[in-house]
């Protein structure tokens, strides 16, 4: 299959499994093509099958705005034609589904539309009036419409109401990128003691994370054992962050290692993931961490509960209870037995339910019965 793919190509969930799905098509020899204003951050080495297509967005003094989404459009419907694809995959009902739908409109061409819904696209944005009828014409238009967990596809009904199937398909991780082992140099070269425990956070310091329940929880457990807190990212949040660990008088213990590309390194020195967000489709970064053998805590918020099973894999609090994530994560960390075996049960259901193999052929049988061929093609 030709398959055109459209994300946000900066570092950022969605981005990266708009990525690293497109790699593995290519990998099972389909023809990519990643129609975005950026070459995507995981695409930093020559892969066959994958072409990128940057597009240009220029400015003009009779516009108020750059036009993003049309000069996108504009680009994805002469993709469409130059290369003949046969699918178009678009990530983010808005702006990415409309601009698919227009695209096809431009190129004259009966081309399928998948869109994968990742969140923020419909529990943020699809509370904004301004926003809400589009969304739902994006996903309504889309030939296949797929969202990253059940709960997305649930509060979609609940906030967008559209007459449209969704087809829930998990996130994964390529398991190449995500090793399990264990780097006591790099520890060392953080100033973290051999039997320190590390616990480890990473997002873009948005609200809806909730850092401040992470550090009171880092707080709690660092009276009882030795530890350092790792926060990776950068966001709006960042300040207040950094102001609330000095004023808790955390900050010998707690490091802000700012954006970094090789989250997976530090995953392997850490002991714990915290992923205490408000609102979360996934929790890619719990996967992340999960496949690398960090056992996670998380909130009953969202898709984490379904990454998450309670008390077998990991363990899940209420939003803003910083005390019993504290208590799990104390019982955890000072119980290696306990550790070891939450972790090898997390280690089998992640191969079990995520797989990236799994995962994949869910998106290929989908594509497959968008275009009318059978699945065993
Ligand atoms: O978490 C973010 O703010 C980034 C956002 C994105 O668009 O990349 O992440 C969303 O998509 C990820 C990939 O499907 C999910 O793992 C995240 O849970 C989801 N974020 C939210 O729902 C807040």
């Amino acid at each position: 299959m030709k398959i055109g793919i459209t994300c946000y190509p900066s570092i950022g969930g969605s981005g990266v499994i708009a990525t690293e799905l497109g790699i593995l098509m290519a990998e099972r020899g389909h023809e990519v093509h990643f129609i975005t204003s950026n070459m995507p951050f995981r695409l930093n080495k020559p892969i066959p099958n994958i072409t990128f297509h940057q597009v240009d967005v220029n400015q003009y003094a009779v516009f108020q705005y750059p036009p993003y989404d049309i000069s996108l459009s504009t680009k994805i419907a002469n993709v469409i034609n130059e290369y003949d694809l046969d699918v178009l995959h678009m990530h983010y009902a808005i702006p990415h589904a409309i601009c698919g739908i227009l695209a096809r409109q431009m190129s004259g061409k009966d081309i399928k539309i998948m869109t994968t819904l990742h969140g923020t696209d419909i529990t943020v944005l699809g509370y904004d009036h301004a926003l809400r009828n589009a969304i739902k014409f994006g996903i309504e238009q889309s030939d296949v419409v797929t969202s990253v967990s059940q709960s997305l596809k649930e509060e979609t009904y609940d906030i967008i109401k559209p007459n449209k199937d969704i087809v829930p398909i998990y996130n994964f991780v390529r398991e190449s990128e995500f090793p399990t082992g264990y780097q006591p140099e790099l520890k060392t070269s953080y100033g973290i003691a051999e039997d320190e425990k590390v616990i480890i956070h990473v997002s873009n310091f948005r609200k809806v994370k909730r850092i401040d329940t992470i550090i009171d929880t880092f707080k709690l457990i660092r009276q009882e054992m030795k530890s350092k807190l790792l926060l990776i990212g950068d966001g709006p949040e960042l300040l207040d962050m950094r102001e609330k660990v000095r004023e808790l008088q955390l900050q010998d213990d707690v490091l802000f290692l700012g954006k970094q590309d090789c989250v997976s390194n530090f995953y392997q020195i850490s002991d714990l993931v915290l992923l205490m967000s408000e609102k979360e489709s996934f929790g890619l970064t719990l996967l992340e961490a999960m496949t690398t053998g960090v056992v996670p805590i998380g909130t009953y918020a969202g898709g984490i509960k379904e990454v998450i099973k309670h008390g077998e894999t990991g363990y899940l609090v209420d939003i803003g209870d910083s005390q019993h994530a504290a208590e799990y994560a104390i019982k955890l960390l000072s119980n290696p037995q306990l550790y070891k075996q939450m972790q090898q049960r997390m280690l089998t259901d992640v191969q079990q339910r995520f797989h990236s193999s799994i995962i994949a052929d869910q998106y290929e049988d989908q594509y497959r019965q968008m275009i009318g061929e059978s699945n065993d093609a």
